[in-house]
């Protein structure tokens, strides 16, 4: 049988028992509501380990990993150099709660790539980051609203759980209960890409706001593309209205080129949030930005936020050994004309199936819609044919082929995917979308 034909995971035996045993031990057998696959249906996927560009679950069957821990992996599973360096550092020691000369390493790398940043604060988590630069900006301008997007999500704290994307999205959690009223009500949500829509949210909370976050390309909705002049207008805007502008980069820091997307777009904001690949697949994030505005942060200002973990070692080593691996000439060029061709393939097999959708995508970023009207905000992405999506999900799944189990999230090639794998892909696409024509309802 080729590798494309339809056929079931042969065996899932293993996987089917550890997950029912987390179950009992682990809230919906998960510790992230996204690995549950609830709204794709179909069985979570219990995973032994990783390799390159594929995963193997307990069972041992292998799946092309599109993944890749929601962006975190660009270079692939289990790369030699990232490895060896976590494995000597956990020979070092792996944790001491003081400074080392790692953390300036790994620093110095981030600001040598994206030198409009002066300082960083490292953090181990992406809402960490998040949180942490709501509260600076809250801290410097003494202001207590902040704007962000509909379908933008910028991790679990409070502040963002309103009309967020990513697992909200996906669960169809609108407004999450725990979250303070009084919170909630500080938080001012605006459809991305729509500048008329925050220059009247600036007009109506006159002097209140403290910052506008924003995802530079959003990718927790589905992938959706900045319009032209977007983020140059969030800029003007922020900048008229004394507000800060944080431009949360967890996703796209390091994932379009050696860099940030700022740099791709023209625009720079005050602060800047990274996680994911700057850790290259261990608890990492950062927020950054010109001294001007970091010196407030805790010991030289009094904006306070704390870790014991903070720069840890371990990931310290992770996140230089990833850099100065994506710092080779041609990563990227590599990547990114691997991920285009699987975007016009997956294009191609849309419009051969007679199926309506679009494909967003960017660099090694993309996102299938089924919808006949171009994506460009939330409410766009939310008009998608959900259903179709996890039917064509759980039919990429059969042939061996993992994407994000919700429509809301983004597909991510790594550096490991191949020609070959792409071509798979496409080919194990276009069975799928044939399949899903000849008979919509199956
Ligand atoms: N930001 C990721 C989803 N878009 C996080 C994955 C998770 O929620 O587990």
């Amino acid at each position: 049988m080729s590798a494309t034909q339809r056929r079931s995971l042969p065996d899932r035996r293993r996987s089917r028992e550890i997950f029912a045993k987390a179950e009992k031990v682990l809230v919906g057998g998960v510790n992230s509501p996204v690995r549950a696959f609830r709204a794709v249906g179909g069985e979570p996927l219990i995973i032994e380990k990783g390799s390159g560009q594929h995963l193997y679950d307990a069972d041992g069957n292998a799946l092309l990993d599109y993944v890749c821990s929601w962006g975190a992996i660009l270079l692939g599973h289990a790369h030699p150099a990232v490895s060896a360096a976590i494995a000597d550092q956990a020979q070092r020691g792996t944790s001491f709660g003081v400074t080392t000369e790692l953390e300036l390493e790994l620093a110095t790398l981030i600001t040598i790539a994206m030198p409009f940043l002066e300082k960083v604060r490292f953090v181990s988590s992406g809402t960490e980051a998040t949180m942490s630069a709501v509260r600076l900006a809250r801290g410097i301008t003494k202001r207590d609203f902040i704007v962000k997007f509909q379908g933008c999500y910028h991790g679990h704290a409070d502040s963002f759980l309103s009309q967020a994307g990513s697992g909200l999205a996906t669960l169809g959690i609108a407004e999450c209960p725990g979250v303070p009223q009084a919170l909630a009500a500080l938080t001012l949500n605006v459809p991305y890409n729509d500048l008329n829509a925050v220059e009247q949210i600036f007009a109506q909370h006159k002097d209140k706001i403290a910052a506008v976050i924003v995802e530079p390309v959003a990718a927790n909705m589905g992938v959706v593309l900045p319009r032209d002049g977007f983020l140059k207008g969030l800029r003007e805007i922020t900048r008229k209205h004394g507000a800060l502008l944080i431009i949360d980069e967890v996703i796209t820091g390091f994932r379009l080129h050696y860099g940030s997307a700022q740099q791709i777009f023209g625009v720079q904001g005050d602060l800047t949030t990274m996680g994911k690949i700057i850790g290259g697949g261990v608890p990492v994030a950062a927020y950054a930005g010109r001294a001007e505005f970091m010196d407030h942060v805790a010991p030289l200002g009094p904006v306070y936020q704390a870790g014991t973990l903070a720069g840890n070692p371990l990931a310290m080593r992770a996140g230089i050994a990833t850099l100065k691996e994506l710092s080779k000439p041609g990563l990227y060029e590599g990547l990114n004309a691997l991920a285009k061709n699987l975007a016009a393939g997956l294009q191609k097999a849309l419009k051969d199936a007679g199926i309506a959708a679009q494909v967003n995508s960017i660099g090694s970023l993309s996102t299938i819609f089924f919808a006949s009207q171009p994506v460009t905000d939330y409410t766009g992405a939310k008009r998608s044919d959900t259903k179709l999506y996890a039917r064509f999900f759980r039919d990429m799944l059969q042939r061996g082929i993992f994407l994000a189990p919700s429509q809301f999230e983004a597909a991510f090639v790594s550096a490991s995917h191949t020609s070959a794998d792409i071509d798979r892909t496409i080919s194990a696409a276009a069975d799928a979308l044939q399949a899903i024509a000849a008979q919509p309802s199956a």
